[in-house]
């Protein structure tokens, strides 16, 4: 058995007034009780920092740069850095990334992993970014994450960290079974996730309770036919009268649900996840190397959209 006790910490919406400080100080107080707990990884939410930004339209991209962190650690943050050296524990923390890169100002939806000794060990940037780029005047509120953001140029990597082999993903990542193979393909054994769902789809009618259901089948899916464990926590509950599902969640390799969140405020789930509960699994059912059929597959990185029978 290779045992590591893992965190989710939901965090409860954050309004526009919150400053990063204040911000701060709740993950803080997460990561101190997860401590206590005997936890050696956090997993935070995406875009953990801020108010979900996307849903509000800026014509100058400029404009969202208070949302965004120009250095990690930065100065704001580096208490996380220090909380974590300091408790020996690690985690995963999804930001805005505002970076120069190639001589000019890029911007990225990123997670960090971060060692128990404080330090990072893993950056990944969200590759598939749902939502739209020019305003919605009609929509209750915009998702602007493709006005704001850059799709991530990293892919899936995943690193030998917490005694085992650690992926990430970013929200709309879970909904796509890409994202999870190409993790398993490395043989990924537990995938960290942040969220921000909203309750209402601003794209088409869905009732409320499908909103939850999509988000547990693509964990559930993916840690199943991966043979992975899957830490998904979610900012969550009302921002500035915009609600976002909760439904923070630990899924066992087997697909199960051991550990999902109650409230939609600021909550730590745990559980002793045992590295080696996919060795099974990864052994027989899902051998890559005897049953997989690439040849087969070809489709998948050929082309985007579907296309029809004549
Ligand atoms: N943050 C994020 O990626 N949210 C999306 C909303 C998409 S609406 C289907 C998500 O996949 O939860």
């Amino acid at each position: 058995m290779r045992v590591v006790r893992v965190a989710a910490a939901q965090i409860g919406g954050i309004s526009l007034r919150e400053s990063r400080a204040e911000v701060v100080e709740r993950l803080l107080a997460l990561l101190e009780q997860a401590a206590g707990a005997g936890c050696g990884l956090v997993v935070f939410p995406e875009l953990t920092l801020t108010t979900f930004f996307p849903r509000y339209f800026h014509e100058d991209v400029a404009r969202t740069d208070p949302f965004f962190e120009a250095a990690m650690p930065g100065p704001e943050t580096q208490p996380l850095f220090d909380a974590a050296a300091r408790l020996g524990v690690g985690f995963h923390l999804g930001y805005a990334e505002r970076v120069e890169e190639e001589g000019r100002v890029r911007r990225f939806n990123t997670a960090i992993l971060v060692s128990p000794a404080g330090e990072i060990v893993g950056n990944y940037r969200k590759v598939h970014l749902p939502g739209h780029s020019e305003q919605l005047p009609d929509a209750p509120f915009q998702h602007l994450e493709k006005r704001y953001f850059e799709v991530g140029d990293l892919g899936f990597p995943v690193w030998r960290a917490f005694g085992g082999v650690v992926g990430m993903c970013i929200c709309n990542d879970r909904r796509w079974p890409e994202a999870w193979r190409v993790m398993g393909l490395q043989g990924v054994e537990l995938v960290a996730l942040g969220f921000n769902t909203p309750e209402t789809n601003i794209h088409h009618r869905e009732p409320a309770h499908l909103r939850m259901f999509h988000h547990r089948l693509s964990l559930q899916a993916g840690a199943y036919q991966n043979a992975t464990w899957v830490v998904a926590a979610a900012k969550s509950g009302d921002e500035d009268g915009h609600r976002l599902i909760a439904g923070s969640a630990i899924v066992s390799p087997t697909g199960e649900i051991v550990a999902e969140a109650s409230t939609e405020g600021d909550e730590l789930i745990v559980h002793d996840c045992d590295l080696d509960l996919g060795a099974d699994l990864k052994r027989h059912v899902f051998d890559f190397a005897r049953h997989r059929r690439p040849e087969a597959y070809t489709r998948i990185t050929a082309q985007t959209a579907a296309t029809r029978p004549a």
